[in-house]
């Protein structure tokens, strides 16, 4: 079965030091890295067809920021277009990353799936593609998500994704929350909703 790793916004604002800093964040960009790394070398076959990643991306997203957040629905600016902080971080390894989807420029997008990877066409326009699109097009049944944070966008991008009709994995051990209440009920939906959780990655089948 076709499968990608769907990796969300493994960005510097949330890795220690940014502007919403997820404690582990920096330490889950390494363990994606070490993955990827043995993805291609630990001779058992190829375990992602694909890898994609996620980037939040905002230009004036409304009441998604606040000088006085409630770090549940409200936010201090982070990830803002063209800055530092909205960069993949450094120990991701990207050179399997295949596309970007941004998402966020005028409004709070949580989910990867509300994101779009933007090409030049060969008549020189830009063309967008959805998430969704983008795995149907290239043959994906299955995905893999990990990244920051479990509790909003990975639970998002999760919940999204077996609602497109992908099977859908969370590897635990490659994701960081914000708030253990808020990871504790994000993972209790995302179960009832049929999403696999594991610690470690499952890569047979
Ligand atoms: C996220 C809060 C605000 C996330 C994005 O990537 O989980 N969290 N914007
Ligand atoms: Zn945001």
């Amino acid at each position: 079965m076709t499968r990608a790793l769907v990796v969300v916004d493994v960005q510097n604002d949330f890795c220690p030091g940014g502007a919403l800093a997820v404690a582990g964040g920096d330490e889950v960009a390494r363990a994606i890295s070490q993955l990827l790394a043995r993805d291609t070398s630990g001779g058992r076959g190829i375990a992602y067809d694909h890898v994609v990643a996620t980037q939040d991306f905002h230009i004036d997203p409304g009441a998604h920021f606040s000088d006085a957040p409630d770090f549940v629905d409200s936010w201090p600016p982070h990830c803002r277009a063209g800055s530092t902080g909205a960069l993949l971080h450094d120990d991701l390894d990207t050179s399997r990353v295949e596309a970007v989807f941004r998402k966020g420029q005028y409004a709070a997008a949580y989910s990867g799936f509300e994101g779009v990877s933007t090409t030049v066409t060969a008549e020189g326009g830009e063309l967008d593609t959805g998430l969704a699109d983008w795995l149907r097009g290239h043959g994906v049944r299955e995905v893999h998500v990990v990244g920051l944070a479990t509790d909003h966008c990975v639970r998002a991008t999760a919940l999204d994704a077996v609602r497109a009709g992908f099977r859908t994995t969370v590897l635990l051990g490659l994701t960081a929350g914000i708030s253990t209440a808020t990871v504790q009920a994000a993972l209790a939906d995302l179960r009832e909703h049929g999403v696999t959780l594991v610690g470690d990655p499952v890569l047979e089948g």
